[in-house]
C-alpha cells in the first residue's frame, strides 16, 4: 500500500512542480519550496493511516481532484492575467468571467498531462479484494497520523518562515503572488490565502446599515456643496493628453539640494521652475506601497487599513481617473515594465479603466538595471509607443529603477559625485535618484522634441518614502538635522508633486498641504471636468482654502499643524513648537471620519451608489 500512496503522491508533487515551472518558477534548488511541499503532503496524508485500503485510494483520488482543479484553474488564470488566483478575486469576480469566456483559447494540448495520473486510479478501483483492509493497530495508526500532522505543520511553517525572512512584507500583502507560489508551492499558498481571507471576513464589519450609508452620502453632499463654482485653472488642460509619471521612491528632500556642488535632481529642478510645484505633498500610502500610491492618485480614495486594496478589492467598481477620461474619448494606457501580476496590476489596471497595460512583456529588454528595464529605455519605448496612438490619451507611467536597495551603482557611472557617501545606503540612493532624474530629463526632452509638450499635461510625483526609519541617522547627518525626532521624521515624509501645463502656465510654488488623494480632483479641474458628482475623498489643491494630508495611521498635516494623533502630540508645522492637541480635536475627528468613510466605500463597493446619489441631488 505504501508503494501505491508514494506513486500517487509523487504524481501530484510532479504536477505541482510542473505548474511552478509553467508560471516561471525554478523547480530545483528552492529550499523553502521543497520543505513546504513535504510539509503539505505530510498534512494531506495525516488521515491515511486511519483509513482502510479502499478508502485510502478514494481519499487520495479526492485530494487529487482538488489539487488538479487548483492547478488547472490557476494555470488558466495565469495565462489570462499573468497571476495567481486569490480568494478576494474569486469572491468579487466579474473579472473571472472574462477568463471563462476565453477558456478554450487558454487551454493547451499539453495540459492533458495534469489529468494523466488519474489513469493510475483505474486499476486501484478495480481491485476487488479487501485484503488487509482492516487497520492493523489503532493506537499506532493514530500516533502515525498525529506525527504526520505535527511534522507536516512544522515543515510547512519552516518553509513559510524562510520565505518571510527573505521577503518580509510579502505574506502580509501578497504583492507578488507568483513569487510566493515559487517559494512555498501552490498548496501552502492557498492555505495561507484562505486563512487570511477567513480572518479578514470575520473581522470585517458586516454590511452597512442604512443610516451609515446615509451618513457617508451626507458627507459627500456637504463636500459637493462646498466646492466653489468659479474654479481657477478650470479647463486650462481641456482635451489635452495627460502623462502622469509615478516615480519610485522619489522623496522631496532631494529636490533643489546639492551634493559636492552638484544638483541631485537637475532636471526636476528645471521643470519645477516652469511648473506648478506642490512642496508640501505628503505620503499617504499604507501597506500597499507603490500600489497604494497608484490607487490614491487614480481614485482619490485612501488605502485600506490593513493589506493592499489592489490585492483585496480589485473587483470593485471605481470611478477612476482613467474611467472618467475614457468616457470623454481618451485612450488610456498604464505602463510599467515589470511582471504584470505584481501588485495584482494585471487585474486591477483594466478595472481602473486602462484600455491597455504595457508591462514587461511589451518592452524590449535592451538595458537592465536592478529589478528590470532601465527607466531611460522605459521612457524611450513608451514615448515611441505613444507617438502612434490616438490622441488625446492618458498615459500612466510607473518607474522602476530607483527601487530599494539602490545598489546598482555601477550602472550610474559615477554621474553624481557623492564623495564620502560613496557606497553607503544614502549615497547609493542619491545616485539612484540622480539616475531617475536623468531619465525624467530624457522624457521631458523627448516630449519637447516631439512637440508634445504643448498638448500635454505632465504630472510627476513620488510614490513613497525611500529611506526607512532605521536609517534615520544617515538621513539626519546628510540633512544636518540635529534632532531627528518624530516631528522631524514625519515632516520629511514628503514627495514632490509637479504639474506642468502647456506654455508653463501657472508656474509657481504652492505651499498648501496635500497628498496622493488630492491628485485626481486637482487634475479633473485642470482638464475641465466637473468632479462634483464623483465620489472623491481628496481636494482640488488649486481651489481649496485649506490643505490636509492624512496618513493611513491617522497622523495628519495641515497648513499649520502636524499632528501625531496616536501619540497624543501636535506641533506647529513651521516652528516645531508643541501645540495643544486638544485644540485639534475637531480636525482629528474629521480625519478618522474620512479614513473610515473611504474604508467603508471600498469594503462595501459603494462608489457607484454614491455617484448616483450625487447626480440625483443636482
Ligand atoms: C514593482 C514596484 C515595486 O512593480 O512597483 O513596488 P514597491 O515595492 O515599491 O511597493
Ligand atoms: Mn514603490
Amino acid at each position: 500500500m505504501m508503494k501505491i500512496i508514494s506513486v500517487l503522491s509523487l504524481a501530484m508533487i510532479t504536477k505541482l512542480m510542473y505548474f511552478n515551472k509553467l508560471i516561471g518558477g525554478r523547480v530545483s534548488g528552492v529550499v523553502s519550496l521543497v520543505i513546504s511541499l513535504i510539509g503539505a503532503f505530510m498534512i494531506i496524508h495525516f488521515l491515511t493511516p486511519l483509513l482502510t485500503r479502499k478508502w485510502r485510494v478514494r481519499y487520495l483520488f479526492f485530494i487529487n481532484i482538488i489539487i488538479t482543479f487548483l492547478i488547472v484553474s490557476n494555470l488558466l488564470f495565469y495565462r489570462y492575467f499573468n497571476d495567481i488566483i486569490t480568494l478576494p478575486i474569486i469572491t468579487q469576480i466579474s473579472m473571472v468571467g472574462s477568463v471563462y469566456s476565453s477558456v478554450l483559447n487558454l487551454i493547451n494540448f499539453s495540459d492533458l498531462l495534469f489529468i494523466a495520473d488519474f489513469l493510475f486510479y483505474i486499476p486501484m478501483f478495480k481491485m476487488k479484494k479487501e485484503a488487509k483492509c482492516r487497520i492493523e493497530n489503532k493506537t499506532i495508526s493514530i500516533i502515525i497520523s498525529f506525527v504526520l500532522l505535527i511534522t507536516g505543520y512544522l515543515f510547512s511553517y519552516y518553509g513559510v518562515y524562510l520565505l518571510d525572512k527573505k521577503q518580509p512584507k510579502i505574506l502580509t500583502t501578497f504583492y507578488d503572488k507568483s513569487y510566493v507560489v515559487h517559494h512555498i508551492g501552490l498548496i501552502n499558498y492557498h492555505a495561507i490565502d484562505a486563512f487570511k481571507f477567513i480572518k479578514e471576513e470575520v473581522s470585517m464589519s458586516k454590511s452597512l446599515k442604512d443610516d451609515e450609508i446615509n451618513k457617508i452620502k451626507d458627507w459627500f453632499k456637504q463636500s459637493k456643496l462646498s466646492i466653489p463654482n468659479d474654479n481657477s485653472y478650470f479647463g486650462v488642460g481641456k482635451g489635452m493628453n495627460l502623462i502622469m509619471v509615478q516615480v519610485e521612491a522619489l522623496q522631496e528632500f532631494v529636490i533643489g539640494r546639492k551634493i559636492n556642488d552638484m544638483e541631485i535632481t537637475p532636471n526636476l529642478n528645471k521643470l519645477i521652475q516652469k511648473s506648478i510645484y506642490f512642496e508640501n505633498f505628503y505620503c499617504e500610502t499604507g501597506a500597499g506601497g507603490t500600489s497604494d500610491a497608484e490607487f490614491l492618485a487614480n481614485t482619490s480614495l485612501y488605502p485600506i487599513r490593513t493589506g493592499a486594496v489592489y490585492m483585496k478589492y480589485p473587483g470593485n467598481y471605481y470611478y477612476s481617473l482613467a474611467n472618467v477620461l475614457k468616457e470623454r474619448g481618451y485612450s488610456t494606457f498604464a505602463m510599467h515594465a515589470y511582471k504584470p501580476g505584481f501588485w495584482n496590476r494585471s487585474v486591477m489596471y483594466p478595472n481602473l479603466g486602462f484600455n491597455e497595460y504595457l508591462n514587461r512583456n511589451h518592452y524590449e529588454h535592451d538595458e537592465i538595471i536592478g529589478m528590470g528595464l532601465s527607466d531611460k529605455s522605459f521612457f524611450r519605448q513608451s514615448i515611441d509607443y505613444l507617438k502612434k496612438v490616438k490622441e488625446p490619451y492618458y498615459a500612466f507611467m510607473v518607474t522602476l529603477t530607483s527601487h530599494y536597495p539602490y545598489d546598482n551603482t555601477k550602472a550610474y557611472n559615477d554621474a553624481l559625485k557623492v564623495g564620502e557617501l560613496k557606497g553607503t545606503f544614502l549615497g547609493n540612493y542619491l545616485e539612484a535618484i540622480h539616475y531617475a532624474d536623468e531619465a525624467l530629463g530624457y522624457l521631458i526632452d523627448r516630449l519637447e522634441e516631439e512637440g508634445l509638450m504643448d498638448s500635454t499635461l505632465l504630472v510627476i510625483y513620488g510614490d513613497h518614502y525611500a529611506v526607512s526609519k532605521d536609517r534615520k541617522d544617515e538621513l539626519a547627518d546628510f540633512l544636518n538635522i540635529e534632532n531627528m525626532d518624530n516631528y522631524m521624521w514625519v515632516k520629511l515624509q514628503k514627495m514632490p508633486l509637479i504639474i506642468h501645463l502647456p506654455g508653463d502656465e501657472g508656474a509657481g510654488i504652492k505651499t498648501i498641504a496635500g497628498g496622493g488623494v488630492d491628485i485626481m480632483p486637482t487634475l479633473l479641474n485642470l482638464m475641465g471636468i466637473d468632479g462634483r458628482n464623483i465620489p472623491m475623498m481628496g481636494r482640488d489643491l488649486l481651489n481649496c482654502e485649506e490643505g490636509m494630508a492624512i496618513m493611513r495611521n491617522g497622523y495628519f498635516i495641515d497648513d499649520n499643524y502636524l499632528c501625531l494623533t496616536a501619540d497624543g502630540v501636535a506641533y506647529d508645522i513651521t516652528t516645531g513648537e508643541p501645540y495643544s492637541i486638544e485644540s485639534l480635536r475637531d480636525k482629528i475627528d474629521n480625519v478618522f471620519m474620512e479614513l473610515d468613510i473611504s474604508q467603508k466605500i471600498i469594503e462595501n463597493n459603494l462608489v457607484e451608489e454614491i455617484r448616483n446619489y450625487l447626480m440625483e441631488i443636482d
